[in-house]
């Protein structure tokens, strides 16, 4: 009761924006930032609930990532690193949009007793908070650190400005019992950057690569390469849009998501730099595409996206296990994981390579989880986010395989496989999409096969596609089924668009409710932009 006394005081002074319904949705709550605090402060509340629940340390990051600088957002980190439970996003809503301080105390009470969460004990919870370079952020941590506070003997510590990975990456690494200091994520990325450089075979070294440009959104990710580049030796980074005053706003004209959209330049980015390795990062470097400028007036690029980083590291991976499984008949599961949204070339490719691939519905939670049944699951969305898995099972298989060829066969093909195998497995952000530890992952496999990006981007060429989205009244009303590429609901509406693809020659289309606005996504791909330009508008009428 005492505990009872305490949120209703604090939560007075967060009273909610009246005729705002916000919903948990594929990335946390997410608005204009003048109107979150309630929201963020309720987060508070519910991290340390959770931290008390799982007995384990939690995160709460403060971002809207790709979205406009004056948008902000909040999003949970389990104990493991990864996205809150699905479990309790509904309790997620509730608390968001509680009517009043006496209508939460309720639900969290209720909420308390059925989870069998107590209230007693000194520092029996810590929340670590971490927020991107919004200028909104500063208020909002504050919110959050109260409504933390204001759960008896919840701990809230602040890690700073931060990426989104970094501060999964620190909740993980807590809850392993090891440091996570932000110098030690440093310190694991770039000693394992060092240790893949030091893998690759002797003959590829002599060929030096030109500098990798990359557009740092004006956000955090641009700051912290700045540190990371520092510390790397046989690659050099140049940064731009690093988010230095005066050098742009956050994400305008600039960004992962820009340019994955726009398929054009960067601001910052031009003539000057045609054919040259470039990369963006979104606003809080969980996403990375690759592009390089075309020769041009109109700044067009060519796209290098997250099915072709996918694809780069599927191979680098799969030839590491060709040569273990040579030696040791030792069968490992390499799983490939990727939504509808990936290009239709990429998915051939894939399987034409002998890869296993699966789709999923959108949004990292389904993918993540997926990419978990494997020994080594890699998933990446075309957006740019995503990352490689490693069983625990198979890491110390790994250990043990290298302790053992260290006394048998040291200098062997095959320990050095193993060797790179662990290496990955330390530079991946194993929590989440991590935009950093990805960016010098593809420089070391860009090293090791020798190639440019224009080699690279060759490995198949994208179809070409479409996405549009239509305003709806409702967009529960659309259900779909098989990883979102078939309608179930309305009845009819599968078969009409059905007889739309058929009428083009690598035709391919699919409708699905987006999850965090409030339209219907239409993507359509065929053999020319003329016909998936139309294919998706005649689907995308359909819909309407
Ligand atoms: P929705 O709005 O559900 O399509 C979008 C992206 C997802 C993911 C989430 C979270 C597309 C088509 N969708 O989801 O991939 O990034 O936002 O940010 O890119
Ligand atoms: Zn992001």
């Amino acid at each position: 009761e005492h505990q009872a006394g305490i949120l209703l005081e604090c939560a007075s002074k967060y009273p909610i924006p009246k005729g705002v319904k916000i919903s948990y949705g594929t990335a946390g709550f997410r608005a204009d930032a003048s109107i979150l605090s309630s929201t963020v402060f309720r987060v508070g509340i519910l991290a340390a609930l959770r931290s008390l629940k799982t007995k384990s340390v939690i995160g709460l990051m403060i971002t809207a990532s790709h979205n406009q600088i004056s948008d902000n957002g909040v999003k949970i980190a389990d104990p493991s690193g990864g996205m809150l439970t699905q479990e309790w996003e509904p309790f997620a809503d509730l608390l968001a949009n509680a009517p009043d301080p006496q209508n939460l105390v309720k639900l969290i009470s209720e909420f308390a007793k059925k989870e069998n969460i107590s209230f007693t004990g000194v520092y029996s919870a810590e929340v670590l908070l971490g927020r991107d370079t919004r200028p909104s952020g500063e208020s909002l941590l504050e919110a959050a650190r109260q409504g933390i506070t204001s759960v008896v003997g919840a701990l809230a510590t602040g890690m700073g400005i931060l990426t989104t990975p970094q501060l999964h990456w620190m909740v993980r690494y807590r809850n392993k019992g090891k440091s996570s200091l932000e110098s030690d994520y440093f310190k694991q990325i770039s000693n394992s950057f060092r240790c893949l450089m030091d893998y690759i075979p002797r003959e590829m070294i002599a060929s030096e690569m030109d500098e990798l440009i990359v557009d740092g959104a004006n956000g955090v990710g641009g700051e912290k390469l700045e540190v990371v580049k520092k510390t790397l030796s046989g690659l050099v980074i140049q940064v731009r849009n690093s988010g230095k005053e005066g050098e742009g706003v956050l994400n305008q004209g600039v960004g992962a998501d820009f340019v994955q959209k726009e398929k054009i330049v960067p601001s910052g980015f031009g003539q000057i730099d045609v054919g040259k390795r470039c990369a963006s990062l979104d606003g809080d470097a969980d996403r990375l595409v690759y592009f390089h400028v075309l020769l041009g007036s109109n700044n067009k690029i060519e796209l290098v996206d997250g099915d072709k980083i996918l694809s780069l590291f599927a191979l680098y991976i799969k030839q590491q296990l060709i040569i273990l499984n040579k030696e040791d008949g030792h069968h490992v599961h390499l799983g490939i994981v990727q939504t509808a949204y990936a290009n239709g070339a990429s998915t051939d490719y894939l399987k034409k390579m002998g890869l296993e691939v699966v789709l999923t519905p959108t949004g990292v939670k389904y993918l993540h989880e997926k990419a978990y049944e494997y020994d080594i699951g890699i998933y990446f969305e075309a957006n740019g986010h995503g990352t490689i898995l490693f069983s625990a099972s198979f890491l110390s298989w790994l250990e043990t395989r290298n302790k053992e060829l260290a006394s048998t066969s040291e200098g062997s093909e095959q320990q050095l496989s193993v060797k790179r195998l662990l290496a990955v497995s330390e530079l991946i952000n194993q929590a989440v999409g991590d935009a950093l530890s990805g960016v010098l992952l593809v420089e070391v496999i860009l090293r090791h096969t020798g190639w440019s990006i224009q080699r690279w981007s060759e490995l198949y060429q994208d179809l070409p596609s479409r996405q549009l989205k239509v305003k709806v009244v409702d967009r529960t009303a659309v259900i779909t089924t098989n990883a979102e590429t078939e309608v179930v609901k309305p009845a009819g509406l599968q078969a009409a668009i059905n007889c739309e693809v058929a009428k083009y020659t690598m035709g391919r289309s699919f409708i699905r409710p987006s999850g965090t606005e409030d339209v219907i996504r239409v993507y359509a791909e065929a053999s020319t932009q003329e016909e998936a330009d139309h294919l998706a508008k005649s689907v995308a009428q359909h819909v309407d």
